[in-house]
């Protein structure tokens, strides 16, 4: 039995029968689940229609597994409610495991991967949340990683999107702690910063961490 560990879903109204499928599979399989941030698409959806929405078919399926809930910055904390427990059983910023093997820090990545001014420029983003504005640009850019992780694969990014400066790195978490995000959409195990970056369950790709009982992790990356 083991751990599944996923990431960057970002599920809208649009209901996606094979990403469904896909998941629901992975999950029914492992004996614990952590979702590691932007679940839904908090930026284009209201936790209300996300609730409503045909993803809801997955939570008893994520309750029976006491699934961990890591807010990301497109459902962060305060676009949702105490309703969260309707899939989760625990939620929360940031989530540690401790193994045999590895201590582990989950985190969504969103505080401090992409440089600054990306950053800042999303905080921008998330005041006009679900303006007709974002919702556009939003369809633009699923249309754009669509075709570009389908021709190419979800490591078309750049890996410098995935680097750490070590005195940032520093910052999060303790020394020994094996960090997990997600957020950049490019998957990778980066030794050097004791990182790894799960990638995205989307856009055709089942991109995600599979944890043993001795804590051993598997970083996953298949076409669904
Ligand atoms: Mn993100």
């Amino acid at each position: 039995m083991s751990t599944l560990v996923f990431s960057d879903t970002h599920f809208t109204q649009r209901f996606q029968p094979r990403q469904f499928e896909a998941l629901a599979k992975l999950i029914a399989a492992s004996n614990k689940v952590i979702i590691n941030g932007d679940f839904w698409e908090g930026l284009v959806i209201s936790f209300d229609e996300f609730l409503a929405s045909e993803w809801r078919k997955l939570f008893p399926l994520l309750k029976q597994k006491a699934t961990v809930y890591v807010y990301g910055n497109h459902d962060e904390q305060l676009f949702s409610d105490s309703r969260v427990y309707r899939f989760c059983d625990t939620v929360t910023n940031e989530y540690c495991l401790d193994t045999p093997t590895h201590k582990y820090l989950f985190r969504h990545g969103h505080e401090f991967l992409f440089p600054k001014y990306f950053r800042e420029r999303h905080q921008a983003h998330v005041k006009r949340a679900r303006s007709l504005r974002m919702r556009l640009s939003n369809e633009k850019n699923i249309l754009l990683q669509n075709v570009g992780f389908g021709l190419f694969g979800p490591r078309v990014l750049p890996a410098v999107i995935n680097r750490i400066p070590q005195d940032v790195r520093a910052t999060i978490g303790k020394p020994d702690q094996l960090l997990v995000c997600g957020h950049t959409h490019r998957p990778g195990y980066m030794p050097k910063t004791n990182f790894v970056d799960i990638g995205f369950f989307n856009y055709g790709w089942a991109n995600y961490l599979s944890i043993n009982d001795a804590g051993e992790f598997n970083l996953v990356s298949k076409r669904y």
